[in-house]
């Protein structure tokens, strides 16, 4: 069985999340999604609309997603690939050759970012439709 994995914040979840994760899952047999703690999304820098346990209970409606498990720090990452057994590590090309470190355990594969689309333009769409 060959697994994939994947890591992200998968807040207001949209089509662009929906892309990577289908491509994901047609790169093996079982996806896991490593979805960020509300914790380390203060150290992304990022504020979600959605909890933890929000976004891990929508991720895990998604049909292309076959297990979902914290992400807690960078650091994690080798750890997951090795424990989980691991055998391809996929994220969106805004990230491109930023894991390439984790090519010693798994495949490695960047794949082109949805365009016209992100969590942070919802936000900032629906702040103009609201204000008028
Ligand atoms: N994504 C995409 N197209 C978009 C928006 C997002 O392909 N239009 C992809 C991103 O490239 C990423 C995944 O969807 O692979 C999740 O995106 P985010 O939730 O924004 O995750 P991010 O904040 O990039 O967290 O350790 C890695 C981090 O947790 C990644």
């Amino acid at each position: 069985m060959k697994k994939v994995i994947t890591y992200g914040t998968f807040d207001l979840l949209h089509h662009g999340h929906i892309n990577i994760l289908r491509r994901a899952k047609a790169l093996g047999d079982h996806l896991t999604v490593a979805i960020s703690s509300d914790e380390f999304n203060a150290i992304k820098g990022k504020k979600a609309y959605h909890n933890f346990e929000t976004r891990k209970m929508i991720l895990e409606a998604i049909r292309y997603v076959d297990q979902v498990i914290p992400e807690h720090q960078w650091e994690q990452k080798i750890d997951d690939v090795r424990k989980h057994h691991i055998d391809t590590f996929v994220m969106g090309d805004d990230w491109h050759g930023k894991f390439d470190f984790l090519k010693d355990y798994c495949e490695v594969i960047y794949l082109p970012r949805t365009i016209g689309i992100s969590t942070t333009k919802i936000k900032k769409d629906m702040q103009t439709v609201n204000n008028g």
